[in-house]
């Protein structure tokens, strides 16, 4: 034999039915395989994790290593340099906090760069369409509006924010929205971000050979770093975002592959700034390229949004969404997409290779994000329109050109998106009394037991979407109203939970509050960056009162069950350094049984913090967070009020019986 087919021999053959339960992608999956196509879900059955590094396990930080622990048995041995296994595990896990913060804090500076070309006259392409939320937020940073031009004040705005990223000392300005007692606890610990470059210089530098070899001390970085990203980068983006497109209110809207159209030119945006999607909104609506369009044969165009700008545009403008992270791209397979556009973040470099075997234009478009041998057509804020007519001229080009048969799953579910923190305040509290008051009362009487977020990306290492539809069923089940961004929000939107009438798959109490409201079981906020929604909710959830004094006093939990990325893991940092007790699945890096891992799954707590959790089954997941959930309910007294609820319902059953 061949080394050639000696390899291709020992090639493990991907179990499709045990790799989704996206329907679309398991028939893509299929057709995949008939053409002899490769896609990351077989990568991933090729090749095992390494179990070294999915225990973290290893340092490369010098060249006397790379050095090699046993993770079966961590202080067996230290590296060359003497590092031990706790420093090892924590200046990793710290790495992977910067670079989460650093890519979320990226994108939050883009939308900020915009902005303020946008205020100061220089881009005339965009413009503020929501004044009211920007002067709410100058009032709520204390900046002067009365009788002020909006120009003046957004210039304040800007310069103000601005600090999130540059200050070299002091506190970033959105600690105006922490809770006293969950900000008294980061002062306590000196963990309040300064400016977020400032933050991820020093981790790096902390990170380095020979420096911090502190594990507890390395923590308190990542968590000021976390930090910076939750209620720094992340955060302005979803506030500045929401200024210059508009906030999110219920939109009905469409997911799943069944969104691309045979008879039309398709085209997706996949990556995370809304910038570029919002311009391709203005190109598919050029009444020249229409025409263009239907010159080429074709009914119209078609223009579906894929990963977290999918889910933003989702959110904000109710455009249909073609799938989430693992389907990117086995959404190729069709055949019927005529043009991707990437911009940055979940970018598969994979995609190259999918998009040639099936003739679909793909393009990058932000100078951070290349990919080798595939056409680059930059994208600017001041001419943004000449990358998005280019890309759906390309498209147009590809239509007629379509050679190959087209074969697009038939399946589409529709459900309402868009709940901004700001309308689950108008949407409970009503017009007149816009607050959060009836979901503290609500809480507190016991028919809603908790909240928790269910967010993160798809991992082909564990069954995709399985992990979320399980574990927000079950939470749900039990009364737990489920907040969600992301690629998370797209599993459960295919699976039907988007709809209002899901509410009959919650527990009793969490059903009357939906039905009473209107609202579905599981509310979207649209991309990662939007988690910032959930701290301010959760925020305000404090300030109502009822609910105790910090965010950590919450009935509340956290989870990313199938998460894969390092942004993922800033951002289950900066929620459990909020408060939130925080559950991750698929696999943590870390090794078991160390002190750092006590650290981070028990100690913080203990420091005034939340905590970590893992779990990769979504029932255990579940009932991780439902017993945070009751031991909270427990320390605020309002346990018993539950078993009241629960009680009442038992009487009413009885008396229906009777
Ligand atoms: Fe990426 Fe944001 Fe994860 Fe989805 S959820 S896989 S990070 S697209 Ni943000
Ligand atoms: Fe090894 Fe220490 Fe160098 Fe890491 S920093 S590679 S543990 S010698």
């Amino acid at each position: 034999m061949t080394e050639k087919s000696k390899k291709d021999e020992k090639q493990k053959t991907l179990n499709i039915q045990d790799a989704t339960i996206c329907e679309a992608t398991a028939q893509m999956l299929r057709k995949a395989e008939r053409d002899g196509v490769e896609t990351a879900f077989h990568r991933a059955a090729d090749m095992k994790a390494c179990p070294i590094g999915a225990d973290s396990a290893c340092c490369k930080n010098c060249t006397m290593g790379p050095c090699r622990l046993n993770p079966r048995d961590p202080y067996a041995k230290t590296g060359v340099c003497g590092a031990t296994a706790d420093t090892i595990q924590a200046r990793n896990f710290a790495r992977m906090v910067a670079s989460g913060a650093a890519a979320h804090t990226d994108h939050g500076m883009s939308m900020l760069d915009l902005f303020r070309e946008v205020v100061s006259g220089k881009i005339k392409e965009y413009a503020i369409k929501d004044p009211i939320k920007l002067a709410d937020l100058a009032v709520e940073l204390d900046i002067e509006v009365e009788g002020r031009e909006l120009k003046d004040i957004a210039l304040d705005v800007y310069r103000e924010l601005e600090r999130t990223y540059v200050q070299v000392d002091g506190e970033i300005p959105f600690v105006k929205r922490v809770p006293e007692k969950t900000l008294e606890t980061w002062r306590k610990h000196g963990v309040v971000p300064r400016g977020a470059m400032r933050e991820i210089m020093e981790i790096m530098h902390r990170t380095h050979m020979g420096v911090d070899q502190d594990y507890e001390n390395i923590t308190r970085q990542c968590t000021r770093t976390a930090l910076a990203d939750g209620w720094g980068g992340s955060m302005i983006a979803t506030e500045v975002s929401d200024i210059l497109f508009g906030t999110p209110t219920p939109v009905k809207a469409d997911v799943d592959m069944g969104c691309l159209k045979k008879n039309e030119v398709n085209i997706i945006i996949h990556g995370h700034e809304p910038n570029l999607f919002e311009s391709m909104l203005a190109s598919v609506d050029d009444p020249g390229l229409i025409q263009a369009a239907k010159d080429a044969g074709a009914e119209g165009i078609n223009l579906v949004g894929m990963c977290c700008s999918g889910a933003e545009m989702l959110s904000r403008h109710g455009i249909p969404h073609a799938g989430n992270f693992m389907s990117t791209e086995t959404v190729l397979v069709t055949g019927a997409v005529d043009a991707m556009g990437v911009d940055v973040q979940c970018i598969k470099q994979g995609l190259a290779k999918v998009a040639e075997c099936y003739g679909t234009r793909l393009f990058t478009t932000n100078p951070r994000c290349r990919i080798e041998g595939v056409t680059h057509i930059e994208f600017h804020e001041h001419a943004p329109r000449e990358c998005t007519d280019a890309i759906v001229e390309n498209a147009i080009v590809r239509f007629r050109n379509r050679r190959l048969p087209v074969e697009i799953p038939n399946i589409r579910t529709a459900g309402i998106h868009g709940f901004s923190h700001e309308y689950i305040n108008y949407m409970l509290g009503g017009t007149f009394r816009g607050s959060y008051t009836p979901l503290n009362d609500n809480i507190i009487n016991g028919r809603i037991r908790g909240v928790a977020g269910v967010v993160g990306c798809t991992n082909p290492r564990v069954k995709q979407d399985w992990v979320h539809v399980e574990l927000v069923k079950e939470l749900i089940k039990n009364d737990v109203l489920v907040v969600q961004t992301g690629c998370s929000q797209i599993s459960l939107a295919k699976a039907g939970l988007y709809k209002p009438e899901a509410a009959h798959l919650a527990g009793d109490g969490l059903r009357e509050v939906c039905e009473t409201v209107g609202m579905p079981p599981v509310l979207g906020l649209g991309s990662c960056v939007d988690n910032s929604r959930i701290l301010t909710a959760c925020a305000e959830m404090v300030r109502v009162g009822g609910l105790g004094e910090s965010i950590a006093d919450l009935p509340v939990a956290g989870a990313a069950p199938e998460y894969m990325s390092e942004k993922a893991i800033s951002i289950g940092h900066y929620f459990v350094a909020s408060g939130v007790y925080t559950v991750f699945g698929v696999t943590f890096p870390i090794m078991e049984g160390t002190k750092f891992y006590r650290h981070l799954f028990e100690e913080l707590e203990e420091l005034g913090f939340g905590k970590w959790g893992f779990a990769k089954d979504p029932y255990e997941m579940a009932r991780l967070m439902i017993a945070h959930i009751d031991k909270k309910r427990k320390a605020l007294g309002i346990d018993k009020a539950r078993e009241r609820v629960l009680m009442d319902m038992a009487d009413r059953q009885r008396l229906e019986a009777a």
